[in-house]
């Protein structure tokens, strides 16, 4: 029987066996990488709406599905948010999308690639077919974020990332309120990146939208380790307040998903693993997480959901 010792060693994330699940080749000629999917639940399918980057360099939304979240994948290269170059904030593309359903309406938040840098974009839509854009939710330097499926005393809620021009100071995970959607503030860090030699030191980002549980919100972020040989992507996992998110009520101080395999190891942008989709299945435990692999292809692990809440330690206070 394992001891909750080496619980804790192991990483709790069993990649599927099948992965990487979705290819360049499985999106057509032109595509020179997809990576980097929002996730959902849609029909009975999983779906994802995976990046996928040309040769000229542009990033584009396209919709992948599958009836069992692992196999069986149909690639819609023409279905999906494609980046309009006539507006200026997705002048160099759309990229890296979130996903949040309320209602009956899928949320989709992603990174426009403007003039002036990075920035963060919203979209809705029903059926991953047509979609209305919402515009620019936060200017530049800004990515990784997604909204909150509900809303806090009658305000919308948004992780978000947003880097400093000040060489040397750390880039944070952020939390801006709205009471429309449109008009944001009360702007506060909530997820710092640690110091030193830890794996998140400098730099960390929101993966997934974050996920409500019984006991609050499970928040799974990027940390960058930068090394002589370029940064490494890796996850860690915190638990916000259900009914204050801004409260960090703990996380773990280990990652707990790194790049391993050969396909995490090798391609683009090596040593890359990249969150940004999760799925709960029927059994409420079950949890596949959707993430872009040294930004080239795709693939999914599995991990318990109670095991997960058990990962999530108390918070150091800095
Ligand atoms: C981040 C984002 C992601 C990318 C990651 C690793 O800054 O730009 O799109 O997957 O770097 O290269």
């Amino acid at each position: 029987m394992k001891t909750p010792v080496d619980e804790e060693q192991q990483e709790p994330f069993v990649r599927f066996e099948g992965n990487p699940i979705i290819t360049p080749a499985h999106a057509g000629p032109k595509v020179n990488a997809i990576f980097n999917p929002g996730a959902t639940l849609f029909q009975g399918e999983t779906l994802l709406l995976a990046r996928t980057e040309d040769r000229s360099g542009m990033s584009n939304l396209i919709v992948a599905r599958s009836a069992d979240g692992l196999t069986g994948w149909t690639v819609e290269p023409r279905r999906g948010l494609r980046a309009d170059p006539d507006r200026f904030e997705e002048r160099w593309g759309v990229e890296d999308p979130r996903i949040t359903l309320i209602d009956d309406t899928y949320y989709v938040v992603y990174t426009g690639y403007s003039e002036g840098g990075a920035l963060i974009c919203l979209a809705t839509t029903k059926d991953f077919n047509t979609f209305e854009r919402h515009g620019v939710l936060m200017p530049p330097e800004d990515k990784d974020a997604a909204l909150f499926p509900v809303h806090f005393e009658g305000r919308w809620a948004l992780l978000h990332r947003p880097v400093s021009m000040q060489p040397g100071l750390s880039a944070h995970v952020w939390l801006s309120w709205s009471p429309d959607l449109r008009y944001w503030g009360d702007a506060r860090i909530v997820l710092h990146a640690r110091r030193g030699g830890a794996w998140d030191a400098n730099k960390v980002g929101l993966g997934p939208p974050p996920l409500k549980t019984d006991v609050g919100w499970l928040v799974c972020y990027h940390g960058v380790r930068v090394t002589a040989s370029g940064s490494i992507y890796r996850a860690g996992l915190a638990l916000l307040d259900l009914e204050d998110p801004c409260t960090v009520l703990a996380r773990t101080d280990n990652w707990v998903f790194g790049p391993q395999a050969p396909y995490e190891r090798t391609g683009d942008v090596p040593g890359v693993v990249f969150p940004t989709g999760w799925v709960l299945g029927q059994d409420g435990d079950t949890l596949r997480i959707y993430y872009g692999a040294a930004d080239t292809v795709i693939g999914v692990a599995t991990a318990s959901l109670r095991r997960l809440l058990r990962l999530v330690e108390p918070a150091d206070p800095d």
